[in-house]
Order: structure tokens, then sequence, then C-alpha cells
């Protein structure tokens, strides 16, 4: 999708600090990170959200999943949480399904 900020970055139209790539998907450093690792995995075609990746492309949403836990290594940690925001009034904003991948400080339960 021309309009989509994840699929331009995906694409290499806008510049990210891409720290990891698979076959299927991206890992970059979010622009306003809410803890001190906060990398968004997304797959590389377009999903609107979690659920329409995992019927859509099973596989990816796997993949998504393991790169997420292999950038939490790389950045050295064993604890990490992993979000999937769904809708606007869970807090989704760009509507291109994206993994937040979490660690660096004690996280706490239940988020706001
Ligand atoms: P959300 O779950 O849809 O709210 O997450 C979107 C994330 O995308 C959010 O954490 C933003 O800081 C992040 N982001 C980004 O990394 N680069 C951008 O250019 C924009 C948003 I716009």
């Amino acid at each position: 999708m021309e309009d989509c900020l994840f699929c331009r970055i995906v694409a290499g139209e806008i510049p990210a600090d891409v720290v990891h790539v698979t076959e299927g998907t991206v890992a970059f450093r979010d622009v306003a990170p809410q803890a001190p690792v906060h990398v968004l995995v997304v797959p590389r075609a377009h999903h609107a959200n979690a659920a329409e990746l995992a019927a859509g492309d099973p596989a990816v949403m796997s993949e998504l999943v393991s790169t997420a836990a292999a950038v939490a290594a790389a950045e050295g940690h064993e604890d990490y949480r992993l979000v999937l925001n769904t809708g606007a009034g869970a807090g989704q904003s760009v509507f291109h399904t994206h993994l937040h991948v979490l660690a660096g400080r004690p996280l706490s339960w239940p988020p706001g």
C-alpha cells in the first residue's frame, strides 16, 4: 500500500534503524521508545492487524514471533514483552501489523 508508513519503511523509501531482517519480516527501532529496547517487527507484506496476518500468512505470523525472540536475545534480554495492539481503542495507530518488542526495564502488569 502506497500510503502505508510501514510498507514504505519495508521498501526502504523512509529511513529506519533496522536491526534484523528475515525473508518475511523487518525489525526496526521504534522512534518513540517506551523502554531501553523498543523494536517493531513487521511483515514485509501489508496486513492491517495480527489476526489478518495470522489468517492470511500464518508462517509469517510465526516468523514475527521468532524474529522478536532473536531481537531480544541480540539485545541481551531473556525477559521481554511482546505487544500487538489491535484497533484504535487498544492503542493501534499504524494499521500495518507490528509486534512491539519491549525490554530493558521492569515491565508492570496490567498495562495502561
Ligand atoms: P501502535 O501499536 O500502532 O500504537 O504502534 C505504532 C508505533 O509506531 C508507535 O510505538 C510509534 O512510536 C511507532 N512509529 C515509528 O516507529 N515510526 C514512525 O514514523 C511512526 C510511528 I508515525
